[in-house]
């Protein structure tokens, strides 16, 4: 079922503190399943099309140039009502309102390096997981 998938990346910034294992072990002891994983930098094409329903916001372009500047991680996260709790896990996109206990509380650092990513929808889960991992050679699942 699609409302039982999602996907989240850890941004530049929480990469470079090295809070990889901490952010997916807060997924994991939540009881949701990594199904798929990879460690990537994005084109500034695919940071584009990633970010598109935000193409006309005043914040687009540094929006791209902060997702461009470093690796990221990508994780497609499975479990009862995923995407739903992992939204609420990873708090509001302003770190200033996001509670501690949440991804964003603990480790943002601003509103553009927030840490996370995770989709907020069905159809942007789709859209997202095309442009991550739509061009693998090796689609599991
Ligand atoms: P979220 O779904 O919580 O990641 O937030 P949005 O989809 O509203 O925004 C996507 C990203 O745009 C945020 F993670 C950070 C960036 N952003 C800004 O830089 N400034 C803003 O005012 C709003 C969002």
């Amino acid at each position: 079922m699609m409302k039982d998938r999602t996907l989240i990346l850890i941004k530049p910034d929480a990469v470079k503190k090295g809070l990889i294992g901490t952010i997916l072990s807060r997924f994991e002891d939540k009881g949701f399943r990594i199904a798929k994983l990879k460690m990537m930098k994005l084109s500034e094409e695919d940071a584009k099309r990633f970010y598109e329903v935000h193409v006309s916001k005043p914040f687009f372009n540094d929006l791209v140039s902060f997702i461009t500047s470093g690796p990221i991680v990508a994780a497609l996260v499975e479990g009862k009502n995923v995407q739903e709790t992992v939204r609420k896990m990873i708090g509001p996109t302003n770190p200033k309102d996001a509670p501690k206990g949440t991804i964003r509380g603990d480790f943002a650092t601003s509103i553009t390096e927030n840490a996370i990513h995770a989709s907020d929808s069905p159809e942007s889960f789709l859209k997202e997981y095309k442009v991550i991992f739509g061009s693998d050679r090796d689609h599991f699942p």
